[in-house]
This record gives C-alpha cells, structure tokens and sequence, in this order.
C-alpha cells in the first residue's frame, strides 16, 4: 500500500524540523557560535543543514530520473555541496572528488580505505521507505544510495535501520514489534547489541535518562553512536510531542541535528504531518512540494 499524504509529509517535514531545530545545539562552543552567525534564513527562519540537503537530493533525483541512479545522485550530491550545510569532514572531501570528475565508486573509498562508518547514509535513508514499499527493494536502494558517500559495512547498516524502521513504522507496527524485526535484519555487532539495550528498556517500560543513553548507545557523528539513539527516542517519544521529543534530544547533545533528523523522520512518519509543529523553517514550501512529488510518484502504477 502506498504511503498516506500525512506519512510522507511528516517523515520529510519531520526530518527537516529536526534537522533545522536541532542544529543550533550541535557540537561544542564553536560550532554552536559559527551556526548562530549563519544559522538563520533572511526571513528569520531557522536553516537546515547536510541532512535536509542530502535527503531532498536523494527524493529530487529519484523524482527526476524516474528511478535510483547511483550517477545521477553522486552528481546531485556534489553539486548541492556547500561548506556551509555543516557536511562531515570526509563527505565534503569525498563530493568534491566527484565535483572534479572522479567516478564516485573510487571517490568513497578514496579518504578512508573501507568507507567512512559516519551517519550520513542514514541521516538521508528514512524517506527511501516512502518511495520502496517493498522490503526487499528498500534494502537495496539503501545500499545503493548509501555508498555512494558511506561504503562501509556500519554505515550501511545504520541507513537499513532507520530506513527499515520506517517502513516497519509504516506499516503502523508497535515499537516492540518493530524491534523484534530489526533484530533479525541487523548483523553488524556494534548496531545488534544496541539493540538488544533498546529492546529492554522498550519491553520493560523503562525510560532511559539522557546520561544512560549516552553511556550506552552514544551521540557521536558515526553510524554506531548515532542511529540506535535516534531510534530509541523516537519509539519513547511516539505519544509524546515533537517538541518535547526534541528537547530531549537537546539535553542529550552531541550530533543533535542528525539525531534529531533521524528521530524527526521516524516520529513524523508515525504521528503524521498535521501533529508537527507548525514552526516555518528555511524553504518550507520547496520541502511541501518535494513531498507532493513523492506522494505523486508512489501511486504510479
Ligand atoms: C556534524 C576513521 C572515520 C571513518 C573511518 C569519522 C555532520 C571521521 C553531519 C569523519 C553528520 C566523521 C555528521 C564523520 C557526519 C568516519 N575511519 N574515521 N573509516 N569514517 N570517520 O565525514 O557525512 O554533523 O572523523 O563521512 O557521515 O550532519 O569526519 O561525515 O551528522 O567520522 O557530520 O564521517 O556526517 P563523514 P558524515
Ligand atoms: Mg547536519
Ligand atoms: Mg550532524
């Protein structure tokens, strides 16, 4: 069955909130004071940043081309790239390789030998749930879309968690449900055994303290201390608002933009766009309409 209106518009809406409301409380002293400086639209909006970017790429070409073309996508990549969408250091290097012409199965293992295990696969891979309704299809179009950036085993692992929670969110399955199938869909160690704390934090009722949660599942820039973060607050948030949702994503710190990204997505796909907040943010329109795009393709027959 194809995604509601309200799904795609709160998984992409959800993910952008997140991303642009949670970017001025990332990272330390300096990040937070250069973002304060540039953070902001000349309307007044808060801004969004490499997440919104790379996850608006990814729907853009799809929509373009009709299907997932890894060319096409490293192209679009590189040429949305500018310094000061917060990219990670490796990503930036990796799309100005492909910017000066440099196939970009060569460019991603070009600046770490095995591929960068960042979450910037994952940061953009939820709304390839929107447009895959099919599992089988989802995994793949995960992977592809993953290495273009981010070859290595985690950060591939970490796209198909949050890409595969979505769709199991989708499909309106309880967080323990949910949990039960990921467990059979992740192998990489380091994502599997934080899984298993989600899963007796979610089975047992108990809610996790922001220090507890950095402790056990991290709030780094990589794909290991990232995603099963932004899964477990997602899933202990769901009947919670967005805004206390993101407050608590605040107070555990780190990379909020991108945890609060992935999070967003993953709340927004299960609430729907109307519980958001109805809070303006840089190009809200374009955002609107990319969601339409996609609502349009995923009822082609
Ligand atoms: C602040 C060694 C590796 C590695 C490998 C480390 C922005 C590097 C975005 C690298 C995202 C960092 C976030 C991030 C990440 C990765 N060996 N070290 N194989 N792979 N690292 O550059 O696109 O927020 O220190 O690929 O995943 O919003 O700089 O960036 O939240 O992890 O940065 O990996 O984005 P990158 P990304
Ligand atoms: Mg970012
Ligand atoms: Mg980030």
């Amino acid at each position: 069955m194809s995604p509601s209106s309200e799904q795609i518009k709160g998984c992409l809406l959800g993910l952008a909130l997140g991303d642009a409301l949670g970017a001025p409380y990332e990272g330390g002293i300096l990040e937070r004071l250069l973002w304060k400086m540039i953070g902001t639209t000349t309307e007044g909006h808060p801004k969004w940043t490499d997440d919104t970017q790379m996850t608006l790429d990814l729907l853009e070409s799809i929509l373009e081309v009709g299907e997932l073309n890894p060319t096409h996508l490293a192209n679009k990549f590189a040429s949305s790239y500018r310094w000061r969408r917060g990219y990670g250091a490796g990503t930036a290097k990796i799309l100005k390789r492909i910017k000066a012409g440099e196939c970009f199965q060569i460019a991603a293992k070009a600046i770490y030998p095995n591929g960068s295990y960042g979450n910037g696969a994952a940061m953009r891979s939820s709304v390839l749930a929107l447009i895959y309704p099919h599992k089988k299809a989802l995994i793949d179009a995960t992977k592809t879309s993953s290495m273009i950036t981010h070859a290595h085993p985690l950060a591939i692992e970490g796209a198909l968690l949050i890409s595969l929670s979505t769709h199991y969110l989708l499909q309106q399955l309880s967080p323990t449900q949910l949990l039960a199938q990921l467990n059979t869909d992740i192998h990489q160690t380091a994502l599997g055994k934080r899984l298993e704390i989600i899963t007796q934090w979610v089975v047992a009722s108990y809610e996790a303290t922001p220090t507890e949660i950095v402790h056990l599942l991290g709030n780094g820039v990589t794909a290991e201390s990232s995603c099963c973060t932004a899964l477990y607050i997602a899933l202990a948030h769901l009947h919670h608002p967005f805004e206390q949702m993101l407050s608590f994503i605040i107070q555990c710190g780190g990379d909020v933009d991108t945890i609060a990204a992935m999070a967003g997505a993953l709340w927004g796909t299960a609430n729907g766009f109307s519980k958001l907040p109805t809070v303006m943010i840089e190009d809200y329109q374009r955002l609107l309409n990319v969601a339409e795009g996609v609502e349009r393709f995923s009822k082609l027959p």
